[in-house]
Formats: structure tokens, C-alpha cells, sequence
């Protein structure tokens, strides 16, 4: 027996990767509910050899239904997961609306397995911020080694993390240097984002850092440790997808590189890929499509007492969003639901 299962944002570019990744890793569906906003309602999605058409998220009835992966943004999360919730169940939520509520978990599963326990509060369970979780999945086992005091990251985040608007902006604007006739303004970022970087992901918070770097201090805290210190910056970069960090650790106690890197290749999600040669590291384009958080660079800081460097990168819409989910709702149903 399997799970009755929805996915809300079935048509952008979470969602559609929330049914592959189901459908790739054998989760156990018994039926599925693909669900649209009216504007897209009708188009046809692909879930393995099956084409399913959207159903009317504002009509749809969650009731008898077992969880919903929800990757809709934070507004619509806030009209319809609480009915959702309410119905029965159990909302596994992509957006930054519940992050920060006490009462509901916020989740990777190779980090806080154990926080699953409490989805029953409000029967919400969320997932984080793209940046933060391919970040924490390299600093727990560090951390469970050499206890972390301060974390420097900086980010160097893909278009697609601003959803299809962003790519196609990347898309446009590159021909456009080409053709200069067809130019084509910032629509989606702040500034042209072809041939350029972008020091702003998100609005500004009051003390001048931006809400995608507040996110990642605050998340890190939540699902790691509050204890830790966390300062970053995010920044845009002309990538489709796959986020890149430059991630430098300050630990209690010392951690030689070579443990490090032992450490690393043996946790979970994690694939070390650190030769220390020309090219013998992971760039963006050479993660897309997969589920590992690779790790390069893994060396030594030694302008500070215990310092670590090292260069993470992972595909935003997996790891940073639809493969977590999806590992959310794997371990829903193995330590709580348990049908399948
Ligand atoms: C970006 N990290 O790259 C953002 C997208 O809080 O889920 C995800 C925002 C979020 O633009």
C-alpha cells in the first residue's frame, strides 16, 4: 500500500521536478493529484510514462489525502495549506512562509532527521532555502566532529532559482548582446543579468544585509545549531542552474583538512570531488541532475585558529528544493505514516 499524494505547483519549475523526483526514486504513490493555479490550469505534466492534467488548486478538496508537496510561493501557501493541513494532510512546504514558526519543522533530512516528530503541531512540515540546504548538509558532520563557532559564505546563485522569469531573462538578455536592437531591461533582477553578477538576492533587510543572506543565518540556526554564527552574502550570478558557495568555517577545535575531507566523503548526500589539479573540482553545470551536494577546494584557512575552506555546489531545484522535499516526504511516511 502506497500514499495518495499531491503536488501544488505542479507546473513550474519545482513542481515538475518534485514528479520526476518521485517517479525516479520509486516512492510509493497510489494517486496522484497534480494541482494549478487557474492560469495554468489544464496544462499536461509528466509523471514517469503518464501524462496527468491539472486539477484547480482552489477547488481541490484535500480531504483523505495523505500529503501534499507544496511549491506554489509563500502567498498561495498562506490561502491554502492550512485547509490542507486542517483536511488531514500533512503539507510538505517549499516556500519561506513556516520556516521560522516554531511549530513546524523545518527539515533536511541528512542534518535533523529527528525534527519530523513534531509535523503534528500544525501538521506543516517545511523545507528550506535553496542556499541554505546544500550549505548545512556539509556542516553537520563538521560540526558533529569539531563543533562550528562562525560560518563565512558567499553565494553565487543560478537564474533558476527566480523561477522560468529568471532563466528566460538570462535567455533574452544573452541573445540581446548579440542583437543589440532587441535589448531587453532588468525585469526580474535588479540589474542585466547576462555577462554580469548581481549583489542583491531578495529585498534588503534594515541592518543593509538582503533576506536570501538573512535566510541563510537563520535556517542554519533552526536545522543545525543555534549556536552558530553565520554571515553572508548572496549574489546572482548568469548560471541556470545550480548554486555555487565559497563557504569558510571556524570550529572550536582544530580539524585538519585531510579528516575534513574523510569526514565529508563519508557523509550522507555529500560527493567530495577535490584532486587539487586543473579542473579537479565541481563547477555548476556539472551538477545539474543530480542529488549530491559536491564538495571541492577542501583546504586549510590558516589566517585564523581552527579555519576551514571549501567550495560547495549542488542543483537548486533538487537538493535545494524538490529532491529535499521529496526526502521529506520519504521519511513522513517511513517514521510516521508508515503505509508504504
Ligand atoms: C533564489 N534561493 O535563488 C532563492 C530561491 O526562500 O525558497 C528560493 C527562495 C526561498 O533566488
Amino acid at each position: 500500500m502506497g500514499y495518495r499524494v499531491v503536488v501544488a505547483g505542479a507546473t513550474g519549475n519545482v513542481g515538475r521536478e518534485m514528479l520526476n523526483i518521485l517517479e525516479e526514486r520509486g516512492f510509493p504513490v497510489d494517486e496522484l493529484a497534480v494541482l494549478a493555479s487557474r492560469r495554468s490550469l489544464g496544462t499536461e505534466v509528466s509523471f514517469g510514462d503518464k501524462t496527468l492534467k491539472t486539477k484547480d488548486l482552489d477547488t481541490f478538496d484535500f480531504t483523505g489525502w495523505d500529503m501534499a508537496l507544496f511549491a506554489i510561493g509563500s502567498d498561495a501557501t498562506k490561502k491554502y495549506a492550512p485547509a490542507a493541513a486542517k483536511a488531514g494532510c500533512v503539507v510538505i512546504d517549499n516556500s519561506s512562509l513556516y520556516r521560522y514558526d516554531p511549530d513546524v519543522p523545518l527539515i533536511v533530512p541528512e542534518v535533523n532527521p529527528e525534527a519530523i516528530e513534531g509535523y503534528a503541531k500544525k501538521n506543516i512540515i517545511a523545507n528550506p532555502n535553496c542556499s541554505t540546504a546544500q550549505m548545512v548538509v556539509a556542516l553537520k558532520p563538521l560540526h558533529d566532529r569539531a563543533t562550528i563557532k562562525r560560518v563565512v559564505v558567499s553565494t553565487y546563485q543560478s537564474v533558476s532559482g527566480a523561477g522560468k522569469e529568471g532563466m528566460d531573462e538570462l535567455w533574452d538578455q544573452t541573445k540581446a548582446v548579440y542583437n543589440p536592437i532587441n535589448e531587453v531591461p532588468p525585469a526580474k533582477f535588479q540589474k542585466q543579468i547576462a555577462f554580469n553578477v548581481i549583489p542583491q538576492i531578495d529585498v534588503f533587510m534594515e541592518d543593509g544585509s538582503t533576506k536570501e543572506e538573512w535566510k541563510m543565518v537563520v535556517e542554519t540556526k533552526k536545522i543545525v545549531d543555534p549556536k552558530i554564527k553565520v554571515t553572508a552574502t548572496c549574489v546572482r550570478v548568469p548560471v541556470f542552474v545550480g548554486h555555487s558557495e565559497a563557504v569558510n568555517v571556524e570550529f572550536e577545535e582544530f580539524l585538519d583538512e585531510d579528516e575534513a575531507r574523510d569526514i565529508l566523503r563519508e557523509s550522507p548526500g555529500i560527493m567530495v570531488i577535490d584532486k587539487r589539479e586543473a579542473g579537479g573540482y565541481v563547477s555548476p553545470v556539472e551538477c545539474v541532475g543530480d542529488y549530491a551536494t559536491f564538495i571541492s577546494r577542501i583546504r586549510q584557512d590558516s589566517t585564523i585558529e581552527n579555519g576551514l575552506n571549501f567550495w560547495c555546489v549542488s542543483d537548486n531545484l533538487r537538493k535545494g528544493a524538490a529532491l529535499n522535499a521529496v526526502q521529506i516526504a520519504e521519511l513522513l511516511g517511513n517514521r510516521v505514516l508508515k503505509k508504504g
